[in-house]
């Protein structure tokens, strides 16, 4: 057995807030044919889902999305699975809903990947010559994923950012015949990730990213958001990122969606339904 087969490939990851992204159409045309009163009424009655319910512990936010992929996006976190399925429910059950058209969609739950601190961990078991999987293994890895559980709570259950503009896509790593990023052995994986991150590190207080987790719940494997006041950083870090090896070699995008935040008051506005 080599060196890598000994050790554990899979990188542990902590999940907090259940995430689901909404993209819709508004049909303008039936919209507009809407007296202006009815118009207001149905925008005041959709901005109320807007910022979220604190004994729920559900907070959402609401994006219009520039270009032709859609009209609005809402962005939910939720604290479980089942919230998920009652803000979609929440969302269906108002009359604004009846003039919007699923556009897309996106079910994800925020992840934080833990390259270092697995490859640290699994090198001392390794060392120690506890074998992956044994109830020792599985307790040192549980007592790891609870000490950093505890850690990062502000960042597995955050606030939806409060900044201007956002940007989100999917992504996978490639899994293809000659470039694979699953059989690359895992400290290889934490070296590249470790570049990957000293990278956005240099973009703090312009933007703030989330990822989130999608393998098993959608068609990619993750969903990136990014959050700042001025967009034009979202061009900025995801150019830079480009160069990275582990996207100039191993990253897969989906599509692309921008947009600027509204808070409850200007959906109104956007809507054309303004007093
Ligand atoms: O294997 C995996 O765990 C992949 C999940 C993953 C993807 C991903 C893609 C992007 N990120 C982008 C921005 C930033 C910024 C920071 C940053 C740091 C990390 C860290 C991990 C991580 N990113 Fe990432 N990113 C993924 C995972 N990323 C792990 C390191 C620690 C952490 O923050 O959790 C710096 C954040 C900070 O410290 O302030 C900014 C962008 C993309 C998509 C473009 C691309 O070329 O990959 C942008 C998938």
């Amino acid at each position: 057995m080599t060196a890598n087969q000994s050790m554990s490939q899979v990188p542990l990851t902590l999940e907090g807030s259940w995430v689901l992204h909404q993209m819709f159409r508004l049909r303008w045309a039936e919209w507009r044919a809407l007296s202006a009163s009815d118009r207001q009424d149905i925008a005041a009655e959709a901005a109320v889902l807007i910022g979220g319910d604190q004994a729920a512990r559900q907070q959402s936010a609401v994006f219009q999305i520039l270009g032709h992929k859609g009209d609005l996006m809402f962005i939910h976190f939720c604290k479980s699975f089942e919230q998920l399925h009652a803000v979609e429910h929440q969302l269906e059950a108002t009359r604004l809903h009846t003039y919007l058209e699923p556009a897309s969609s996106y079910v994800s739950v925020i992840e934080l990947g833990l390259y270092d601190s697995s490859v640290k961990l699994y090198r001392e078991l390794n060392e120690k010559g506890t074998a992956p999987h044994t109830p020792e293994w599985n307790a040192a890895i549980e007592e790891t994923l609870k000490r950093q559980r505890e850690a990062m709570q502000s960042r597995l259950f955050p606030e939806i950012p409060n900044h201007k503009h956002v940007c989100f896509y999917p992504m996978d790593r490639k899994r293809g015949e000659h470039k694979n990023w699953y059989t690359l052995p895992i400290e290889e994986r934490q070296r590249q990730m470790e570049e990957h991150g000293l990278v956005g590190r240099r973009y703090a207080g312009k933007v703030r990213q989330i990822i989130t987790g999608s393998i098993g719940f959608d068609d990619w494997e993750w969903g990136v958001d990014l959050f700042s006041d001025d967009p034009l950083v979202f061009k900025k870090l995801i150019y830079e990122m480009r160069f990275d090896q582990v996207s100039a070699e191993y990253a897969l995008f989906g599509s692309f969606y921008v947009g600027s935040r509204m808070m409850a008051d200007e959906v109104s506005g956007f809507l054309g339904a303004s007093k």
